[in-house]
């Protein structure tokens, strides 16, 4: 089996939401593997030469542009930059997001329509300004970062999960109109992984870090450089055939009922 299948030397990958956590982490696997890679924020430039400094340490060759995934003539704006400054996009992943962490009975409507739009409406923006080119070059890679919530649901995340879930929807359906075009349109769903967006529900002590350890069959958080393999097979020709599907990333989480506590 030829190694080569996942080489992407001479391919460029836009990663957005890559200043930090699962976005850097993946875009860290895809310039491994031999990508020109481009990071998308929107905190802050400053932000953008921090990560750029730490991706030059790991000998990543990347690039930075700032720019608001929500907002389309933005976003427009600078897919045209990139692809007349690094290239033009061979692989895609939309990973920037946001979670509120509220019950239900009591989120604005406005807190949730933000969270849909960041989530759920921005890989929609972004794919769409980026697939042209991909249908007119017969090729590309589009890679939505879905989450446990796009099959489960979970107190105070019910914004997070309907944007999950349907961006797996989103995800099959963009397979089911794309795929003609060569492109190949995927999911990664990360279980619980180790970043600054689980911190809060991360501490020592608190019953939702011990609930997780033991909900997970691997028996721990996940590390954002798991995702590494992932993000680059379905962002080569090894996943030339492979389209409209979810790889989940969680240890095992979405595989088991679970156990009780006192169970090994
Ligand atoms: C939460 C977490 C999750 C994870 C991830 C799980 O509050 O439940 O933040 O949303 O980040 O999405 O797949």
């Amino acid at each position: 089996m030829s190694l080569e299948l996942f080489n992407l030397k001479g391919k460029v990958a836009l990663v957005t939401g890559a200043t930090h956590g699962l976005g850097m982490a993946m875009a860290m696997g895809l310039g491994k593997a031999g990508a020109t890679v481009v990071i998308n924020g929107n905190s802050s430039q400053e932000k953008i030469d921090n990560a750029l400094k730490e991706y030059a340490v790991a000998g990543i060759e990347a690039k930075g542009y700032k720019f608001d995934v929500t907002n389309e003539a933005d976003v427009k704006a600078n897919i045209i930059k990139i692809e007349t400054e690094v290239g033009p996009i061979d692989i895609l992943v939309n990973n920037a997001g946001i979670i509120k962490r509220v019950p239900l009975e009591e989120m604005e409507v406005a807190e949730f329509e933000q969270v849909i739009k960041v989530d759920l409406v921005s890989p929609f923006i972004v794919s769409k300004s980026v697939v042209k080119g991909m249908i007119a070059r017969k090729s590309g890679k589009i890679i939505n970062i879905c989450s446990m919530m796009s099959e489960l649901g979970r107190s105070t995340v019910g914004a997070y999960a309907a944007a999950k879930g349907g961006l797996k929807m989103l995800t099959r359906n963009m397979a089911t109109e794309w795929a003609k075009h060569n492109i190949q349109t995927n999911g990664i769903g990360p279980g619980y992984f180790a970043t600054s967006q689980t911190a809060p529900i991360r501490v020592d002590g608190h019953p939702f870090n011990d609930f997780i350890v033991g909900r997970t069959p691997a028996g721990q958080w996940g590390d954002p450089s798991d995702l590494e393999g992932a993000a680059i097979f379905l962002g080569s020709k090894a996943s030339d055939f492979v389209n409209g599907q979810v790889i989940y990333v969680d240890g095992g989480i979405l595989a088991t009922i679970g156990k009780p506590a006192n169970e090994d």
